[in-house]
């Protein structure tokens, strides 16, 4: 399977690596802006050697809890890393956003793809990314950060998640975007307790049935360090390996994860495997 990506064709007849980049002021260093940029900048190089096939770039914390970015804010954070990136990195970069401003200056900024926790649910967000031409990654999110994990509640957290997603491709095919265009996610820790996290994880092989690329994301997550004695995050790496390749081995097809050349290792086993299938 390949993903039209602008410019780059991405393959995903393997599970790929996506690596987080926060743009985030106090992520890299307290040096002011132009420090923080080469910093951050710096990292992606890093990821790159260690072969992750994209970038994800965000300027808004969307952690349980955490407060909202102002849209000037946002875009200060990424546009200038997207742009730096692209200038000098050969890798495709994911913004990852639910401002339409956002989404229109990143692909101008020269990026290739959309991830939106929000799944376009934002006013003008489905019409921006159309504009775009992008793919986008639709995420299922119950409730808004600030709130979503006080009391996350589904009839079927499967069927809930899943037709969530279908209804957002549906509302976007509608919109223009074709769902060759489109990527899901089922958004562990957005709005799920540690039962509905590991209910959807058993069950991730069900979402093939929405017939487009999956993607998803549990590196350092509470889900994981819930099951190792609420450890701290720099102890959640063979915990978030595990969780990768479970999800690589049910038909995840991009994994994005702060530990990429760990993770690319361990994905490469997978696809040893796969190939005699
Ligand atoms: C996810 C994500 C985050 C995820 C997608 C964190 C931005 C929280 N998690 N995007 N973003 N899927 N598509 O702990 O699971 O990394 S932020």
């Amino acid at each position: 399977m390949k993903l039209r990506c602008a410019d780059r064709i991405l393959d995903l007849s393997s599970p790929r690596v996506m690596g987080v980049l926060n743009a985030t002021p106090d992520s890299f260093s307290d040096g002011g802006q132009h420090a923080s940029l080469d910093a951050a900048l710096f990292r992606a190089q890093e990821m790159v050697a260690q072969g992750a096939a994209i970038i994800d770039v965000g300027g808004e914390s969307t952690r349980p809890g955490a407060a909202k970015v102002a849209l000037q804010e946002e875009l200060e954070r990424v546009i200038p890393l997207i742009e730096a990136i692209a200038a000098q990195l050969d890798i495709s970069i994911s913004v990852d956003s639910s401002r339409p401003e956002v989404m229109l200056a990143a692909k101008a900024a020269g990026a290739h793809l959309i991830n939106d926790v929000r799944a376009l649910r934002c006013d003008g967000a489905i019409s921006a990314a159309k504009q775009t031409d992008l793919p986008v990654c639709l995420m299922h999110m119950q409730g808004e950060p600030t709130t979503m994990q006080l009391s996350p509640g589904y009839g079927h957290v499967l069927h809930d998640v899943q037709d969530f997603l279908g209804a957002r491709m549906q509302a976007c095919v509608d919109a223009g975007i074709s769902k060759d265009r489109l990527l899901i996610d089922p958004g562990f820790g957005f709005g799920k307790s540690l039962e509905h996290n590991y209910q959807l994880l058993a069950k991730l092989e069900d979402f093939k049935a929405l017939d487009v690329p999956i993607l998803i994301g549990l590196s350092r997550k509470s889900m994981i360090a819930a099951q190792l004695n609420n450890c701290s995050v720099s102890e959640r790496l063979a915990g978030s390996l595990a969780g990768a390749v479970i999800a690589a081995m049910k038909g995840a097809h991009i994994i994005r994860v702060h530990d990429v050349k760990e993770t690319v290792d361990a994905l490469e086993i997978v696809r040893a495997a796969q190939q005699q299938q």
